[in-house]
């Protein structure tokens, strides 16, 4: 990305303005799992110039590394969506204790409405519970503020600090006024600490005492700093908001009192009384749970929130003026848009691998990627979906459960990147205590269902340099599993024979199956086959149908259709190829017995 310095105003998306935000405030070492809504923050920061940015294989170890850099003296940022803190819990929680030496900044990008996530967990309780303190920008221009902000507080507080967005911030564009770069007050080096560095008890011990009075001198803090601000308008309604419920709030009631909260925690607890008693009536507009809420009727203050204003879900405008206002707002004529129930790409490898296990009809842990996609019907081949990394664990459970009876009934699934992500572990348990179920690596060359990332099984890094590769079977047979097979998915015979055989095998079986993602530049550039359908020899029967491919369409007759044609009157319509849509990967043309799909010429 060339950087636009002499243009002072951008349009950018939340996630675009905080890697600006990272660029200007000379943060050295970014680290990041992807994870929506947060991906682009990494890739955007990766085109800029000098910085050094990387794919982690997931959450904690990117923030170990991004903690690492702090603890040298550099500016560093870890990048996650929600979920990913659960996973690097661990040293966040500790990383408090520690603080840091170039300022830390950890995002955390939430998913409420959940449009692409396993659950809606709110994260502010993240900050209370670690007690780091946290930002909330409510648009593009204040992510990128807040974003070079956080890095001037955690190193005044000695503290990492929390950015943490919504779906609506990250991926909504906005004018962002583009700055200098300003570089940071510490320099590179390691200086040695132990009672900083070394969580030992004793001194862990200590740092405890240190983290509650920076709590304290932050809370001091908070009352003043200017992003937590009253918009002082009709005093008959107060509001209290954050983030994007902030826009809302002033979209659904213009002239009403306004407390903007830009800092999550601490809250301002002088600021909170000083709003609610130049109000008559105070109401929290917050998405998710009762955060500010709670807090507020702490301290005291008759306050309205949940009762009013949804607990589930994003709020909108609409939203926010029914429950204040008590009036039924009615909603927009849905327009009529047909239903697209999501499906796996036209030739994706993961449908063949699908199909053919479900003849099988064993129990299918699942895990979580694009493959997550075959539960839906007509594939309908997962059983069960948790979170990353959970599927060989959740199998070997079932096995247990299950004793001697689960042979040849217990399969797990899971993507190359979230073996590498949390999947290794499961299949060490599962091997050293002697388990026999299947477990899958369904391995596309990539990270597909978060937009084609790399990871260490991909051969490139995020700044697009070549790497060694993960050896994802020679990982499999270091740690003891000794049937490690590889297998093509899209031939479906091929795949059904390794299956059956180590299915039912009384040990860990690995298979792998290696295809690439259809969407990866170096497969569409690849000259593939279109297939097509020989209507006079197709019946009807609907086989290839079974696959789900987007790219079989079906052609229902019309009442004199067969008759015309010459075909059995009970023939209701034909299968078709849809020669756009077709990617050549010849799953299909074995289902049909009458030989009916053949390679288009020409
Ligand atoms: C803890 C956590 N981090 C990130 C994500 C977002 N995410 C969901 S699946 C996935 C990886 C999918 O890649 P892979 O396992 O290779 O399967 P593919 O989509 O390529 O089939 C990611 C990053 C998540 N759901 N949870």
């Amino acid at each position: 990305m060339s950087v636009p310095l002499k243009r002072k105003v951008s349009l950018l998306s939340g996630n675009e303005a905080v890697a600006r935000g990272m660029f200007e405030a000379c943060v050295k070492v970014a680290s990041a799992y992807p994870g929506t809504p947060s991906t682009e923050i990494l890739e955007s920061f990766a085109r800029y110039e000098g910085v050094y940015a990387e794919w982690a294989p997931n959450e904690k170890v990117a923030v170990e590394v991004a903690l690492g850099a702090s603890m040298a003296g550099v500016r560093s940022l870890a990048a996650m969506k929600h979920v990913g803190v659960n996973v690097a819990a661990d040293p966040i929680f500790t990383a408090s204790y520690t603080g840091v030496r170039g300022g830390f900044v950890i995002v955390t990008a939430d998913d409420p409405e959940l449009h692409s996530s396993q659950n809606e967990q709110d994260n502010r309780h993240y900050a209370a519970a670690a007690k780091i303190p946290m930002l909330e920008p409510s648009d593009s221009f204040e992510a990128k503020e807040f974003t070079k902000l956080a890095f001037d507080l955690s190193e005044r507080f000695d503290t990492p600090v929390f950015l943490r967005t919504t779906t609506r911030i990250s991926h909504a564009t906005g004018a962002v006024t583009l700055g200098e770069r300003s570089a940071p007050p510490v320099s590179p080096g390691f200086v040695r600490d132990p009672a900083k560095w070394v969580m030992l008890p004793v001194h862990a011990k200590r740092r405890h005492v240190v983290v509650e009075e920076r709590m304290r001198r932050l809370r001091v803090f908070a009352e003043t700093f200017e992003e937590n601000r009253i918009e002082w308008g009709d005093r008959s309604l107060g509001i209290v908001t954050a983030g994007v419920s902030y826009q809302y709030a002033r979209e659904a009631f213009p002239d009403a009192s306004v407390l903007k909260l830009g800092m999550a925690y601490p809250l301002p607890e002088r600021l909170i009384r000083e709003f609610a008693a130049g109000v008559s009536r105070v109401v929290v507009v917050e998405e998710l749970d009762p955060y500010i809420e709670t807090h507020v009727k702490a301290l005291g203050i008759l306050v309205q929130g949940k009762d009013i204003i949804p607990i589930v879900g994003e709020l909108d405008p609409r939203i926010v003026r029914q429950g204040i206002s008590g009036e039924a707002i009615p909603l927009r004529e849905p327009e009529e848009v047909p239903g697209r129930p999501p499906n796996l790409c036209p030739g994706c490898p993961h449908r063949g691998l699908f199909f053919v296990l479900n003849k099988f009809k064993a129990v299918v842990a699942g895990d979580i990627g694009c493959y997550t996609l075959a539960t839906l019907p007509p594939l309908g081949g997962m059983d069960t979906c948790v979170c990353m990394g959970a599927s060989i664990g959740n199998a070997f459970g079932i096995e247990k459960a299950l004793g001697k009876a689960a042979l040849g009934k217990v399969v797990a699934v899971i993507g190359d990147s979230t073996f590498i992500h949390s999947g290794i572990t499961g299949l060490i348990d599962m091997v050293y205590n002697r388990g026999f179920s299947t477990v899958i690596i369904l391995d596309n060359r990539t990270t597909a269902m978060t937009g084609a990332q790399d990871n260490p099984a991909t051969g490139r890094t995020l700044q697009a340099e070549a790497t060694r590769r993960l050896d994802i079977p020679a990982l499999c047979r270091a740690i003891g599993v000794e049937h490690v097979y590889t297998v093509n998915p899209h031939d479906m015979a091929q795949t059904e024979a390794v299956l059956k055989r180590e299915l039912f095998r009384e040990d860990v079986s690995v298979i792998i199956t290696e295809a690439p993602c259809v969407l990866l530049p170096e497969h569409r550039k690849r000259k593939r086959p279109v297939y097509e359908v020989v209507a006079d020899l197709c019946t009807g029967c609907k086989a290839c149908a079974k696959l789900g491919c987007p790219a079989i369409e079906w052609v229902p007759f019309g009442p004199a259709d067969a008759a015309a044609s010459g075909r059995k009157a009970a023939q209701k319509g034909i299968a078709r190829i849809n020669p756009l849509l077709c990617d050549g990967c010849n799953q299909c043309p074995p289902l049909c017995k009458f030989k009916a799909i053949v390679e288009k010429k020409g």
